[in-house]
């Protein structure tokens, strides 16, 4: 069956990246049970109808399968839109249809959605296509069947992760562009992940509600020769410089983390970034870390206000943590990034003070600052709605970037104070350090930052050495 997998990257601040595990893990999946016509359509960083159709009169797929964020949902729906052939089966899934399967019924011309984990999902309704049967009794789907939906129950979470075979990583080198244009590249050569979903119950986040959409356990590891072995294979195949982890919290489990940095370390070696949490417990795992090649390390310090940080955010640690395990992991030498939001709802300006405070004192080597971003499914977009900065069912405009802009209306904190104080942040946080630095930033924040990024993408390494070192 010919299969027709789509990833957009439309209209985000920070670049393009050429790579999304969920779809190259379901493509593997696909793969090792049979199938072989899959391709990939890959588009970034604009939208473009003609790409899609190109690859579509080419290709001539019987299924197309869509991954869906928010962000994306509303380019996705007109992609959909010109799908010419009724006989074709239109399917979506990740993080937005998971939570929000309604649209389903928003979107006209599409079939199903996969609540969840979508490898046993998607081959069922593969085979049963194949069959010439309609996929009703999948579980995980949600499924149009003669102006009716059936909605089936999600299957629980996949127990052995290491059960699944290696991503596919062939599907992205062959349709991802290979220039990247954000400062940290992610693509199909460099990006692992060592462990699937999160435990942490931050608000503005997706993945508390992603966790409790399937029954069993959210958070699960896979064995540390499993990785390496994973990561071996790549370098035959591919030149690799360095890795990077997307795993949400890549330290999660300890006993883990010390078995991989044993192995990696004696097998590989190559620089890797990845995300920490505050408060490391045992910051000695920072030191094995770092032993075993560990570069960047990237923390979600989210605000400097404790209080809101604890009551609305719910991130549990205090400020005085936050130093510590910064003051740490910069003592052993890593590259230090700091995550932050502004602009939540309820946030005022007094408390984005504490939060431009708090990262002046840290002085991390990096930071990215983003403009909060309402996530449909999520305790905090509920928040803003309950608090009237956000009108129920909104739908994103097409020109609004992620990240550059508010979509809440807060008399308190209104988006022309935040882009503001956004533009500001690294200029203030760094003047008093290096003045190099805070002008950077303020470049790079300023609405000509992205097109600027794009145009110096060739010489990335030299202006990563010439801003941070
Ligand atoms: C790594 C990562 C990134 C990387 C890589 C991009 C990516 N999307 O993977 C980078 C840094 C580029 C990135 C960018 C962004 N990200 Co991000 N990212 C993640 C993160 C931490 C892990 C993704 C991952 O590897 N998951 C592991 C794999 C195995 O799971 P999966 O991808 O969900 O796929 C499984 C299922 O969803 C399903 N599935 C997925 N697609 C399909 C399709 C079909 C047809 C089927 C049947 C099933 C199916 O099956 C897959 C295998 O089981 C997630 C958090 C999360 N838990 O998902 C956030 C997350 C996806 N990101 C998010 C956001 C908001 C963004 C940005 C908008 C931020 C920005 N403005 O730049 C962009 C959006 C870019 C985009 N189009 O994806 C949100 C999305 C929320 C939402 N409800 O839509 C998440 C969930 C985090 C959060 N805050 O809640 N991200």
């Amino acid at each position: 069956m010919r299969i027709l997998f789509v990833y957009t990257m439309i209209n985000l601040k920070l670049g393009s990246y050429g790579f999304q595990y969920g779809l190259a893990s379901l493509s593997a999946y696909l793969k090792k049970h049979g199938q072989r016509d899959i391709r990939l359509c890959y588009m970034a960083p604009h939208y473009d109808a003609a790409q899609f159709q190109r690859q579509v009169a080419e290709f001539k797929p019987q299924v197309i399968a869509f991954y869906v964020t928010w962000d994306q949902y509303r380019f996705v729906k007109d992609l959909l839109a010109l799908v010419p052939d009724p006989a074709v089966f239109t399917i979506f899934g990740g993080p937005h249809p998971t939570l929000n399967p309604g649209c389903l019924l928003d979107c006209e011309r599409l079939d199903a959605v996969c609540v969840g984990e979508g490898e046993r999902v998607l081959l069922e309704v593969v085979s049963s296509l194949e069959r010439g049967e309609r996929p009703e009794g999948t579980a995980g789907l949600h499924v149009k069947h003669g102006g009716r939906i059936v909605k089936n129950d999600p299957a629980p979470f996949l127990s052995d992760i290491d059960s699944l075979p290696p991503v596919d990583r062939e599907l992205f080198a062959a349709a991802a562009p290979s220039r990247h244009f954000g400062l940290k590249p992610i693509s199909h050569r460099n990006a692992f992940r060592l462990t699937r979903g999160c435990p942490f119950g931050c608000a503005f986040c997706s993945n508390k509600a992603l966790a409790a959409k399937q029954a069993g356990r959210y958070v699960r590891c896979h064995s540390a020769q499993r990785v390496v072995a994973e990561i071996q294979e790549c370098r035959r195949r591919y030149d690799i410089q360095d890795l990077v982890f997307l795993d949400d919290t890549f330290m999660l489990n300890e006993e883990l983390v010390e078995r991989f940095c044993g192995l990696y370390g004696r097998e590989v070696g190559l620089p890797f970034d990845f995300f920490g949490h505050i408060p490391v417990r045992r910051l000695e795992i920072l030191k094995r870390l770092k032993d075993a090649g560990g570069r960047r390390i990237s923390f979600g310090v989210e605000t400097g206000n404790e209080e809101f940080r604890r009551t609305v955010i719910k991130k549990d640690f205090s400020n005085e943590e936050a130093l510590k395990t910064f003051a740490c992991a910069k003592s052993l030498g890593f590259t230090t990034e700091a995550f932050i939001i502004i602009g939540f709802p309820g946030e005022t300006p007094r408390m984005f003070d504490d939060t431009e405070e708090l990262i002046r004192q840290i002085q991390p080597d990096m930071y990215t600052l983003t403009i909060y971003f309402p996530l449909p499914g999520t305790e905090l977009h509920d928040r803003a709605v309950k608090l009237g900065y956000l009108p129920a069912g909104m739908a994103l405009p097409p020109s609004y970037v992620t990240f550059r802009s508010s979509l809440l209306d807060m008399p308190e904190f209104p988006d022309r104070l935040i882009r503001r104080r956004n533009q500001w942040f690294g200029y203030n946080v760094y003047r008093g350090t290096s003045l190099k630095k805070a002008l950077m930033f303020f470049i790079y924040e300023s609405p000509w930052g992205d097109s600027l990024l794009r145009l110096l993408s060739p010489f990335r390494k030299g202006l990563g050495r010439f801003i941070f070192e």
